[in-house]
């Protein structure tokens, strides 16, 4: 097993991986920027380092510092958690040339998945069904990209290669508006990620977001955990995610399950990883693939029994996978709700000192949060201030523990969402299950 690792993240999901390695018995190494001294994984993990100062590009985007960081420390390996350096496939082959073990697929897979046009491309050759589009990039002869759209059949949406997430892409609903929408889009393209390379999709209106958690290791073993439902989002942002999604048979489950881990096997995939569909008209669409660790891992934790984290690391120390396919089960359902330090009407964050804290308990209640009593949240990072996730037999039981969770959590000296979760699991469409992904936005009235 990896005797030390460097922990290249903050907040919550810090403190998982901090966790994680403890049950391991790995040493673990905080590296944080000067406004997180004080940090809850910080404060425990076995060593820290200061890396830079409070600005993400002066710290936790800092790659050499990061990597000084595990040379000074003599550290074995590097957990990216999610978001910041955690798709940076540049990052991940500096730190395997630098001779650490990175927490994650390789660069080779890391740069493929993050080119969506070659992802797609990829995911049609092993059988992992894709949104109708233009099978590869788009040209520069207008004529010929009419051609396209009106053999998908409008509208179609014209998407950035390097986006994703939701930026970079553009809906468009007639011939008259392709051309305009095709040369907008590649200039914003150019201008927010250094490449106009662009493609084009079906223009699916009125999808489900449901992704399927994979884990692989290095010796040609793939399993799936099951899906999970993000369409309770607002602007690209997930705000409730829960497994199983609702009205899913188990048969579809596990097909479309089993094409996943059949890709990674194909792939040769390492770690966990998800992949993104769109789900409509019963059928799915694959559109993006993530390689990282998700903020929404623990509904499939939940649900599974499988420690995720644990699993990315003994996969990253060489072990072979713990479960086969025939072990892995699916029990009860799970919600989470992420807890924002934001103004309720605004949407925009909202730091400061949280004065009082009392976190929810009691059974099939977890939280992941690193936030305590005098706690700071800082102005520099996302307004994430933790995660309640319940579990219950069914959906209705998990839905109900969420209602008490949310009831008992005391946050004060700054603003939450809290509110908003419990609107929406008071909303009818969301008891019954099964809203799209853009239904949130229409009930806030946004859209
Ligand atoms: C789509 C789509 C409809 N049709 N692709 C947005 C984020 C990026 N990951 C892909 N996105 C979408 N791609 C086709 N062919 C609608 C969206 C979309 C969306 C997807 C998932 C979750 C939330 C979303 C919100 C708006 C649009």
């Amino acid at each position: 097993m990896l005797d030390k690792v460097v922990i290249a993240n903050r907040g919550e999901i810090a403190l998982r991986i901090l966790r994680a390695c403890r049950e391991l018995g790995i040493r673990s190494v905080a590296v944080h920027s000067s406004a997180d001294r004080d940090l809850k994984h910080v404060r425990l993990a076995d060593e820290s380092v200061c890396i830079g100062g409070p600005l993400s590009a002066d710290s936790y985007l800092n790659i050499p510092a990061i990597i000084s960081a595990a040379e000074v420390t003599d550290s074995l390996a590097i957990h990216p958690g999610y978001g910041f350096l955690s798709e940076n496939a540049d990052f991940a082959e500096r730190v395997e040339q630098s001779g650490f073990v990175f927490v994650g697929p390789s660069a080779e897979t890391i740069q493929l998945m993050g080119d969506k046009v070659s992802a797609i491309e990829t995911m049609k050759e092993v059988g992992v069904p894709c949104v109708p589009g233009s099978d590869g990039p788009l040209g520069d002869d207008i004529e010929e990209n009419k051609g396209l759209a009106r053999a998908i059949g409008y509208p179609v949406i014209i998407k950035a290669a390097a986006g994703g997430g939701g930026r970079g892409m553009r809906v468009v609903r007639s011939e008259t508006n392709l051309p305009h929408a095709i040369s907008m889009t590649r200039s914003e393209a150019e201008n927010s990620f250094g490449s106009g390379v662009l493609y084009m999709e079906k223009y699916l209106d009125d999808p489900r977001h449901i992704e399927v958690q994979v884990l692989a290791d290095q010796h040609g073993n793939a399993i799936h955990l099951g899906e999970r439902d993000c369409s309770m989002q607002r602007r690209h942002q997930k705000v409730v995610e829960e497994s199983p999604a609702p009205g899913i048979d188990p048969d579809k489950r596990r097909y479309i399950g089993e094409r996943c881990a059949k890709a990674c096997r194909e792939l040769g995939y390492r770690g966990a990883g998800t992949f993104e569909f769109l789900y409509q008209d019963g059928e799915f669409f694959f559109i993006e693939m993530n390689t990282r660790i998700q903020v929404e891992h623990p509904v499939t934790e939940a649900v599974t029994g499988v420690d995720l984290v644990k699993e990315q690391l003994r996969i990253a120390s060489g072990d072979e996978l713990t479960y086969k396919q025939s072990d892995i089960g699916f029990s009860g359902h799970a919600l989470e709700c992420r807890l924002n330090a934001e103004d309720p009407r605004r949407f925009v964050p909202s730091p400061g000192k949280i004065t009082m804290y009392h976190a929810p308990g009691g059974p099939g209640v977890r939280v992941d949060s690193h936030v305590y009593d005098g706690y700071v949240v800082p102005p520099h990072y996302d307004s994430m201030i933790g995660k309640l996730i319940t579990w219950g037999d069914d959906r209705h039981s998990a839905m109900q523990r969420m209602r008490m969770a949310l009831s008992e959590l005391v946050v004060e000296g700054i603003d939450t969402n809290a509110m908003m979760h419990l609107d929406i699991l008071s909303d009818s469409a969301f008891q019954l299950g099964g809203t799209n992904i853009h239904y949130l936005e229409k009930k806030l009235g946004l859209s």
